[in-house]
Protein backbone atom coordinates (compact mmCIF):
# COMPACT_ATOMS: atom_id res chain seq x y z
CA UNK A 1 0.00 0.00 0.00
CA UNK A 2 2.98 2.68 0.61
CA UNK A 3 2.53 3.86 -3.12
CA UNK A 4 -1.19 5.23 -2.29
CA UNK A 5 0.88 7.25 0.66
CA UNK A 6 1.47 9.96 -1.78
CA UNK A 7 -1.75 10.25 -3.24
CA UNK A 8 -4.09 12.97 -1.95
CA UNK A 9 -7.51 12.74 -0.50
CA UNK A 10 -8.75 14.51 -3.44
CA UNK A 11 -7.28 11.72 -5.69
CA UNK A 12 -8.86 8.44 -4.16
CA UNK A 13 -10.96 9.47 -0.58
CA UNK A 14 -9.02 6.76 1.31
CA UNK A 15 -9.89 8.21 5.01
CA UNK A 16 -13.45 9.64 3.77
CA UNK A 17 -14.00 5.96 3.06
CA UNK A 18 -13.06 4.46 6.13
CA UNK A 19 -15.18 6.89 7.94
CA UNK A 20 -18.11 6.10 5.66
CA UNK A 21 -17.95 2.55 6.62
CA UNK A 22 -16.32 2.81 10.19
CA UNK A 23 -19.52 2.07 11.59
CA UNK A 24 -18.92 -1.42 10.63
CA UNK A 25 -16.24 -2.24 12.30
CA UNK A 26 -17.90 -0.99 15.06
CA UNK A 27 -20.71 -3.27 15.19
CA UNK A 28 -18.83 -6.02 13.95
CA UNK A 29 -16.99 -6.02 17.55
CA UNK A 30 -20.02 -5.36 19.18
CA UNK A 31 -21.36 -8.32 17.33
CA UNK A 32 -18.42 -10.39 18.47
CA UNK A 33 -19.48 -9.46 22.10
CA UNK A 34 -22.50 -9.78 22.28
CA UNK A 35 -22.38 -13.29 20.73
CA UNK A 36 -19.34 -14.39 23.55
CA UNK A 37 -16.89 -14.92 20.65
CA UNK A 38 -13.86 -13.11 22.53
CA UNK A 39 -14.99 -15.12 25.54
CA UNK A 40 -14.79 -18.34 23.89
CA UNK A 41 -11.57 -17.78 21.85
CA UNK A 42 -9.72 -16.04 25.07
CA UNK A 43 -11.37 -19.09 27.36
CA UNK A 44 -9.96 -21.49 24.58
CA UNK A 45 -6.64 -23.30 25.12
CA UNK A 46 -5.92 -23.92 21.34
CA UNK A 47 -7.12 -22.19 17.82
CA UNK A 48 -10.60 -22.77 16.70
CA UNK A 49 -12.03 -23.32 13.46
CA UNK A 50 -14.70 -21.35 12.62
CA UNK A 51 -17.01 -24.81 12.40
CA UNK A 52 -15.64 -24.97 16.18
CA UNK A 53 -16.75 -21.30 17.08
CA UNK A 54 -20.52 -22.08 15.27
CA UNK A 55 -20.96 -25.13 17.20
CA UNK A 56 -19.67 -23.99 20.43
CA UNK A 57 -22.22 -20.20 20.14
CA UNK A 58 -24.92 -22.76 18.23
CA UNK A 59 -24.82 -19.85 15.24
CA UNK A 60 -24.22 -20.62 11.49
CA UNK A 61 -20.92 -21.46 10.48
CA UNK A 62 -20.96 -19.05 7.71
CA UNK A 63 -21.91 -16.47 9.55
CA UNK A 64 -18.57 -17.40 12.12
CA UNK A 65 -16.23 -17.57 9.27
CA UNK A 66 -16.98 -14.10 7.82
CA UNK A 67 -17.09 -12.89 11.56
CA UNK A 68 -13.90 -13.80 12.07
CA UNK A 69 -12.59 -12.63 9.23
CA UNK A 70 -13.39 -9.19 9.53
CA UNK A 71 -12.40 -9.50 13.16
CA UNK A 72 -8.76 -10.79 11.40
CA UNK A 73 -9.25 -7.51 9.28
CA UNK A 74 -9.22 -5.41 12.20
CA UNK A 75 -6.87 -6.99 13.83
CA UNK A 76 -8.39 -7.90 17.26
CA UNK A 77 -8.55 -11.67 16.45
CA UNK A 78 -5.36 -13.58 14.90
CA UNK A 79 -5.20 -16.63 12.49
CA UNK A 80 -2.98 -19.60 11.80
CA UNK A 81 -2.42 -19.76 8.16
CA UNK A 82 -3.31 -23.76 7.99
CA UNK A 83 -1.53 -26.28 6.49
CA UNK A 84 -3.44 -27.43 2.63
CA UNK A 85 -6.85 -28.30 3.00
CA UNK A 86 -7.07 -27.97 6.82
CA UNK A 87 -9.63 -25.11 8.06
CA UNK A 88 -8.04 -21.75 9.18
CA UNK A 89 -7.43 -21.56 12.87
CA UNK A 90 -8.77 -18.47 15.08
CA UNK A 91 -7.60 -17.08 18.46
CA UNK A 92 -7.52 -14.17 20.70
CA UNK A 93 -5.11 -11.46 20.43
CA UNK A 94 -4.48 -9.86 23.95
CA UNK A 95 -6.05 -7.05 23.32
CA UNK A 96 -9.17 -9.14 23.12
CA UNK A 97 -8.79 -11.34 25.91
CA UNK A 98 -7.68 -8.10 28.32
CA UNK A 99 -10.07 -5.73 27.18
CA UNK A 100 -13.18 -7.39 25.13
CA UNK A 101 -13.48 -10.77 27.06
CA UNK A 102 -16.57 -10.61 30.30
CA UNK A 103 -15.36 -10.22 33.00
CA UNK A 104 -11.54 -9.37 33.22
CA UNK A 105 -10.39 -6.61 35.56
CA UNK A 106 -10.14 -4.04 32.84
CA UNK A 107 -12.88 -5.02 30.31
CA UNK A 108 -14.54 -2.67 28.62
CA UNK A 109 -16.81 -5.52 27.27
CA UNK A 110 -19.72 -3.39 28.99
CA UNK A 111 -18.88 -0.70 26.92
CA UNK A 112 -19.45 -2.30 23.49
CA UNK A 113 -22.69 -3.91 24.61
CA UNK A 114 -23.79 -0.40 25.99
CA UNK A 115 -22.79 1.40 22.47
CA UNK A 116 -24.27 -1.42 20.47
CA UNK A 117 -28.06 -1.92 22.38
CA UNK A 118 -28.19 1.83 23.24
CA UNK A 119 -26.14 4.97 21.53
CA UNK A 120 -25.87 3.03 18.38
CA UNK A 121 -30.06 3.16 17.74
CA UNK A 122 -30.02 6.62 19.68
CA UNK A 123 -27.69 7.90 17.28
CA UNK A 124 -30.41 7.37 14.50
CA UNK A 125 -32.09 10.16 15.54
CA UNK A 126 -29.07 12.22 15.03
CA UNK A 127 -29.98 14.41 12.77
CA UNK A 128 -33.48 15.44 14.41
CA UNK A 129 -31.35 15.76 17.53
CA UNK A 130 -28.84 18.22 15.37
CA UNK A 131 -31.99 19.95 13.74
CA UNK A 132 -33.77 20.75 16.98
CA UNK A 133 -30.62 21.14 19.28
CA UNK A 134 -32.08 18.46 22.22
CA UNK A 135 -32.05 15.02 23.13
CA UNK A 136 -35.40 12.76 21.11
CA UNK A 137 -36.89 11.67 24.59
CA UNK A 138 -39.99 12.80 24.23
CA UNK A 139 -40.34 11.45 20.99
CA UNK A 140 -38.41 7.92 21.66
CA UNK A 141 -40.01 7.21 25.44
CA UNK A 142 -42.38 9.75 25.91
CA UNK A 143 -39.97 11.48 28.65
CA UNK A 144 -39.47 15.57 29.39
CA UNK A 145 -36.25 15.71 27.33
CA UNK A 146 -34.76 17.63 30.73
CA UNK A 147 -35.37 14.46 32.67
CA UNK A 148 -32.57 13.18 31.39
CA UNK A 149 -32.28 10.20 34.16
CA UNK A 150 -36.13 9.17 33.54
CA UNK A 151 -34.46 7.97 30.04
CA UNK A 152 -31.32 6.86 30.23
CA UNK A 153 -32.96 4.63 33.59
CA UNK A 154 -36.12 4.15 31.81
CA UNK A 155 -35.84 -0.24 32.79
CA UNK A 156 -34.14 -2.14 35.30
CA UNK A 157 -32.34 -3.46 32.20
CA UNK A 158 -31.31 0.04 31.00
CA UNK A 159 -29.74 1.17 34.44
CA UNK A 160 -27.91 -1.79 34.77
CA UNK A 161 -26.39 -1.64 31.46
CA UNK A 162 -25.37 2.32 32.23
CA UNK A 163 -24.11 1.53 35.47
CA UNK A 164 -21.78 -1.35 33.59
CA UNK A 165 -20.52 1.42 31.16
CA UNK A 166 -19.80 3.89 33.40
CA UNK A 167 -18.53 1.45 35.69
CA UNK A 168 -15.77 -0.12 33.18
CA UNK A 169 -13.61 2.87 32.11
CA UNK A 170 -12.32 3.68 35.50
CA UNK A 171 -10.46 0.49 35.58
CA UNK A 172 -8.37 2.41 32.48
CA UNK A 173 -8.96 5.68 33.60
CA UNK A 174 -9.36 6.05 37.02
CA UNK A 175 -5.60 5.99 38.49
CA UNK A 176 -4.69 9.34 36.72
CA UNK A 177 -7.57 11.19 37.15
CA UNK A 178 -7.30 11.19 41.02
CA UNK A 179 -3.52 11.10 41.15
CA UNK A 180 -3.46 14.08 38.30
CA UNK A 181 -3.57 16.35 41.83
CA UNK A 182 -2.12 15.71 44.97
CA UNK A 183 -5.50 15.07 47.21
CA UNK A 184 -4.08 13.89 50.41
CA UNK A 185 -5.16 16.40 53.34
CA UNK A 186 -8.49 16.30 51.66
CA UNK A 187 -9.84 14.45 54.64
CA UNK A 188 -13.30 13.39 53.70
CA UNK A 189 -14.20 13.05 50.47
CA UNK A 190 -17.63 12.99 48.25
CA UNK A 191 -18.39 11.66 45.35
CA UNK A 192 -21.61 13.60 43.91
CA UNK A 193 -22.96 11.15 40.97
CA UNK A 194 -20.39 8.37 41.83
CA UNK A 195 -22.94 5.46 40.31
CA UNK A 196 -21.32 1.99 41.18
CA UNK A 197 -18.38 3.14 42.99
CA UNK A 198 -15.77 2.65 40.32
CA UNK A 199 -14.03 5.92 40.84
CA UNK A 200 -14.66 5.73 44.41
CA UNK A 201 -12.73 2.50 44.87
CA UNK A 202 -9.19 4.02 42.90
CA UNK A 203 -9.54 7.54 45.26
CA UNK A 204 -9.69 4.51 48.40
CA UNK A 205 -6.57 3.18 46.99
CA UNK A 206 -4.97 6.17 46.29
CA UNK A 207 -5.57 7.90 49.65
CA UNK A 208 -6.24 5.46 52.17
CA UNK A 209 -6.33 7.81 54.94
CA UNK A 210 -9.08 9.95 53.34
CA UNK A 211 -13.04 8.90 53.82
CA UNK A 212 -14.94 8.28 50.78
CA UNK A 213 -18.83 8.44 50.13
CA UNK A 214 -20.57 7.76 47.13
CA UNK A 215 -23.05 9.85 46.77
CA UNK A 216 -25.73 8.97 43.96
CA UNK A 217 -30.03 8.53 43.41
CA UNK A 218 -31.25 5.82 45.74
CA UNK A 219 -32.37 3.32 42.86
CA UNK A 220 -28.81 3.46 41.89
CA UNK A 221 -27.05 3.11 45.26
CA UNK A 222 -28.98 0.16 45.83
CA UNK A 223 -28.01 -1.31 42.44
CA UNK A 224 -24.71 -0.59 42.85
CA UNK A 225 -24.65 -2.52 46.55
CA UNK A 226 -26.15 -5.52 45.02
CA UNK A 227 -24.10 -5.65 41.77
CA UNK A 228 -20.76 -3.77 41.81
CA UNK A 229 -19.63 -3.33 45.34
CA UNK A 230 -16.99 -5.65 46.01
CA UNK A 231 -15.66 -7.19 49.42
CA UNK A 232 -12.47 -5.03 50.40
CA UNK A 233 -14.91 -1.81 49.35
CA UNK A 234 -13.73 0.75 52.04
CA UNK A 235 -15.87 3.77 50.55
CA UNK A 236 -19.51 4.04 51.60
CA UNK A 237 -22.87 4.90 49.99
CA UNK A 238 -25.42 8.09 51.07
CA UNK A 239 -28.26 8.78 48.91
CA UNK A 240 -29.96 11.49 47.69
CA UNK A 241 -31.23 14.25 44.56
CA UNK A 242 -27.73 16.18 44.60
CA UNK A 243 -29.87 18.85 42.82
CA UNK A 244 -32.98 19.05 45.29
CA UNK A 245 -31.47 17.44 48.90
CA UNK A 246 -29.32 18.67 51.13
CA UNK A 247 -25.31 17.52 50.28
CA UNK A 248 -23.31 15.81 52.97
CA UNK A 249 -20.60 18.25 54.21
CA UNK A 250 -17.28 17.04 53.04
CA UNK A 251 -13.74 18.65 52.21
CA UNK A 252 -13.64 17.73 48.41
CA UNK A 253 -16.37 17.03 46.19
CA UNK A 254 -15.44 15.29 42.77
CA UNK A 255 -17.68 15.51 39.90
CA UNK A 256 -16.61 12.95 37.17
CA UNK A 257 -19.09 12.96 33.66
CA UNK A 258 -21.43 15.24 35.93
CA UNK A 259 -21.59 18.49 34.60
CA UNK A 260 -21.70 17.67 30.24
CA UNK A 261 -24.82 15.97 31.41
CA UNK A 262 -26.68 19.80 32.16
CA UNK A 263 -27.28 22.79 31.14
CA UNK A 264 -24.91 25.68 32.05
CA UNK A 265 -27.90 26.68 34.38
CA UNK A 266 -27.65 23.73 36.35
CA UNK A 267 -24.14 23.01 36.36
CA UNK A 268 -23.89 26.79 38.13
CA UNK A 269 -26.64 25.90 40.65
CA UNK A 270 -25.14 22.41 41.62
CA UNK A 271 -21.25 24.43 41.86
CA UNK A 272 -23.18 26.91 44.10
CA UNK A 273 -24.96 24.42 46.25
CA UNK A 274 -20.75 22.60 46.55
CA UNK A 275 -19.47 26.39 47.39
CA UNK A 276 -22.46 26.92 50.60
CA UNK A 277 -21.53 23.31 51.74
CA UNK A 278 -17.60 22.56 50.99
CA UNK A 279 -15.91 23.09 54.30
CA UNK A 280 -13.64 26.40 53.91
CA UNK A 281 -9.63 25.36 52.80
CA UNK A 282 -12.12 22.40 51.02
CA UNK A 283 -12.14 21.72 47.11
CA UNK A 284 -13.62 20.37 43.72
CA UNK A 285 -12.28 18.03 41.35
CA UNK A 286 -14.11 17.52 37.97
CA UNK A 287 -13.26 14.97 35.80
CA UNK A 288 -14.26 15.22 32.09
CA UNK A 289 -12.99 14.67 29.03
CA UNK A 290 -12.41 18.43 27.99
CA UNK A 291 -12.29 19.94 24.43
CA UNK A 292 -8.93 21.67 22.99
CA UNK A 293 -9.19 25.80 23.81
CA UNK A 294 -9.71 26.04 20.27
CA UNK A 295 -12.25 23.48 19.96
CA UNK A 296 -11.09 21.52 17.24
CA UNK A 297 -10.02 18.43 19.02
CA UNK A 298 -9.89 15.82 20.31
CA UNK A 299 -11.91 13.76 17.91
CA UNK A 300 -13.46 11.76 19.97
CA UNK A 301 -14.46 14.44 22.73
CA UNK A 302 -15.84 16.11 19.79
CA UNK A 303 -17.99 13.13 18.87
CA UNK A 304 -19.17 12.68 22.91
CA UNK A 305 -20.37 15.89 22.34
CA UNK A 306 -22.82 14.96 19.89
CA UNK A 307 -23.65 11.84 21.86
CA UNK A 308 -24.41 14.68 25.24
CA UNK A 309 -26.83 16.11 22.91
CA UNK A 310 -28.32 12.86 21.96
CA UNK A 311 -28.81 11.74 25.48
CA UNK A 312 -28.70 14.59 27.73
CA UNK A 313 -28.91 18.37 27.48
CA UNK A 314 -25.26 18.66 28.20
CA UNK A 315 -22.29 19.29 26.02
CA UNK A 316 -18.47 18.96 25.92
CA UNK A 317 -16.66 21.78 27.60
CA UNK A 318 -12.85 23.08 27.05
CA UNK A 319 -10.80 23.91 30.58
CA UNK A 320 -11.36 27.53 30.08
CA UNK A 321 -15.40 27.34 30.49
CA UNK A 322 -15.15 24.64 33.02
CA UNK A 323 -12.64 27.17 35.24
CA UNK A 324 -15.31 30.01 34.40
CA UNK A 325 -18.04 28.22 36.00
CA UNK A 326 -16.51 27.48 38.77
CA UNK A 327 -15.23 31.22 39.11
CA UNK A 328 -18.52 32.05 38.67
CA UNK A 329 -20.03 29.18 41.60
CA UNK A 330 -17.07 31.33 44.26
CA UNK A 331 -14.28 29.21 43.73
CA UNK A 332 -10.35 30.09 42.96
CA UNK A 333 -7.18 28.81 42.13
CA UNK A 334 -8.41 26.44 39.66
CA UNK A 335 -5.96 24.22 38.11
CA UNK A 336 -5.86 22.03 35.26
CA UNK A 337 -4.53 18.86 34.31
CA UNK A 338 -4.33 17.25 30.82
CA UNK A 339 -3.89 13.47 31.50
CA UNK A 340 -3.30 12.14 27.96
CA UNK A 341 -5.90 9.74 28.18
CA UNK A 342 -9.70 10.39 28.17
CA UNK A 343 -10.83 12.15 31.02
CA UNK A 344 -9.20 15.15 32.38
CA UNK A 345 -8.95 16.79 35.57
CA UNK A 346 -9.59 20.37 37.00
CA UNK A 347 -9.34 21.55 40.68
CA UNK A 348 -10.63 24.41 42.39
CA UNK A 349 -10.04 25.45 46.12
CA UNK A 350 -13.09 27.01 48.30
N1 LIG B 1 -19.60 9.74 38.12
C1 LIG B 1 -19.85 8.49 37.46
C2 LIG B 1 -18.80 8.21 36.42
O1 LIG B 1 -18.21 9.15 35.86
O2 LIG B 1 -18.56 7.02 36.11
C3 LIG B 1 -21.22 8.45 36.83
C4 LIG B 1 -21.51 9.51 35.83
S1 LIG B 1 -23.14 9.37 35.13
C5 LIG B 1 -22.98 10.16 33.62
C6 LIG B 1 -24.09 10.51 36.08
C7 LIG B 1 -24.40 10.02 37.47
O3 LIG B 1 -25.14 11.03 38.17
C8 LIG B 1 -25.24 8.77 37.50
O4 LIG B 1 -24.70 7.84 38.38
C9 LIG B 1 -26.60 9.26 37.98
O5 LIG B 1 -27.31 8.26 38.68
C10 LIG B 1 -26.20 10.41 38.86
N2 LIG B 1 -27.27 11.40 39.01
C11 LIG B 1 -28.00 11.96 38.03
N3 LIG B 1 -28.86 12.86 38.55
C12 LIG B 1 -28.67 12.85 39.90
C13 LIG B 1 -29.26 13.55 40.97
N4 LIG B 1 -30.23 14.45 40.75
N5 LIG B 1 -28.81 13.31 42.22
C14 LIG B 1 -27.82 12.40 42.44
N6 LIG B 1 -27.22 11.71 41.44
C15 LIG B 1 -27.64 11.93 40.19
C1 LIG C 1 -23.08 10.45 30.20
C2 LIG C 1 -22.05 9.69 29.65
C3 LIG C 1 -22.37 8.81 28.63
C4 LIG C 1 -24.40 10.33 29.76
C5 LIG C 1 -24.70 9.46 28.74
C6 LIG C 1 -23.69 8.70 28.17
C7 LIG C 1 -21.60 7.88 27.88
C8 LIG C 1 -22.45 7.29 26.97
N1 LIG C 1 -23.70 7.78 27.16
O1 LIG C 1 -22.79 11.33 31.17
C9 LIG C 1 -20.18 7.54 28.12
C10 LIG C 1 -19.16 8.02 27.20
N2 LIG C 1 -19.38 9.36 26.81
C11 LIG C 1 -18.88 10.39 27.46
C12 LIG C 1 -19.28 11.67 26.91
O2 LIG C 1 -18.14 10.30 28.43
Amino acid sequence: MAENLSQSELDYPFKLLEYIHAYRVSKAIFTACELGIFDLLAGSASALSAQQVAGALDISADGAERLLDALVGIEIVQVETPARDEPALYSATDVASVYLAKGGAKSLHNMALYQSQTNYPLWDNLADAVREGKNQNEKTFGIPPEEIFRAIYRSEKEMLKFMGLMDCVWSLDGHDAVTAFDLTGFGDMVDLGGCTGALARELTKAYPSSSVVVFDMPVVVEMATKNFLRENDTFTFSSGDFFQDELPVADLYVLTRILHDWTEEKCLRLLKKIHDVCRPGGGVLIVEATLLENRRGPLHTQLYSLNMLVQTEGREHSPSEYTRMLRKSGFTDEQVCRTGKTYDAILARR
